[in-house]
């Protein structure tokens, strides 16, 4: 009796703790394109992340820096599935590139990160 009633009680605890886990994390990064540390041929069009939760239209920014500095990207909007995107208005030359990204989830959190890729043309 005593031992079924400390098993409930821990499953109970261990849901709670797990639950609490998932409300209070803060939003991250889930993918890109172009993806995190891509080797790539062609200039892409458009920067578009990807986040674990719905990110902050206020908060949301994307810049992008190449071989010779910051490069003019158009606005920065909320897309589909979890993603902030902004257009590519220039088309890009062979180098390596930083995209970096601002936004907040759930929480209202800023979050901050970066990540590279590398634009090859072919000759
Ligand atoms: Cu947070």
């Amino acid at each position: 009796m005593t031992t079924h009633w400390t098993r409930a009680l821990l499953v109970t605890l261990a849901t709670t703790v797990a639950a609490t886990a998932i409300v209070s994390a803060h939003m991250a990064y889930s993918k890109s394109l172009p993806e995190k540390d891509a080797t790539i041929s062609e200039s892409p069009s458009e920067v578009q992340v990807w986040f674990t939760q719905d990110p902050e239209p206020a908060i949301s920014q994307l810049s992008l820096e190449g071989p010779a500095g910051e490069i003019a990207l158009g606005d920065t909007e909320v897309g589909a599935e979890k993603s902030i995107v902004a257009a590519v208005p220039t088309a890009l030359g062979p180098g390596s590139y930083t995209v970096k990204w601002r936004s907040a989830g759930d929480d209202g959190h800023v979050q901050r990160g970066e990540f590279g890729f590398t634009l090859r043309t072919a000759d």
